[in-house]
């Protein structure tokens, strides 16, 4: 068993649509080790992001994920990094598989519901953001 980082952003919890895609992650099996609903401020979301920091659409995310509540969660599954960023499908819900988080729940590139964290590394570097080193005792 191992464990990824999820965030549910702001377009999903404002639309009301953060309990349909949690239970959607159970479904899919993975089981919620950790959760918080917080709000992140631009210099945390400017860090969160700071590998797209010279990306043009860099200060639109910025803004957009600091514009309400999220929802990180750490999620443990077998190969949960990989196993996470299939359920929740490409980046651009245009483009993501039918029946995958995106495809259900997003409105947009930039407005797509969820985050996940692409490799263990970044995996254990962004549990670490979000949930301190007492909560990260319980996992
Ligand atoms: P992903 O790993 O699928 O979340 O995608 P990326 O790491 O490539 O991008 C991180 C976030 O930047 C995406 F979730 C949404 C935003 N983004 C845009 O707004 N426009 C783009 O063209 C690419 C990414």
């Amino acid at each position: 068993m191992s464990n990824t980082l999820a965030i549910i952003k702001p377009d999903a919890v404002q639309s009301g649509k953060a309990g349909k895609i949690l239970s959607h992650l159970e479904a899919s099996g993975f089981t919620v080790k950790a959760l918080q609903m917080t709000r992140i401020s631009a210099v945390q979301a400017g860090a969160f992001y700071a590998v797209h920091r010279e990306r043009p659409f860099f200060d639109s995310l910025v803004s957009f994920m600091t514009s309400g509540v999220v929802i990180p969660m750490v999620l443990e599954a077998e190969d949960a990094v990989a196993k996470l960023r299939g359920v929740i499908g490409a980046t651009d819900p245009a483009e993501a598989d039918q029946g995958t988080v995106r495809q259900l729940f997003a409105e947009s590139k930039e407005r797509n519901a969820i985050h996940a964290s692409d490799s263990d590394d970044n995996a254990a570097a962004e549990i670490a953001f979000f949930f301190s080193e007492h909560q990260r005792l319980g996992l």
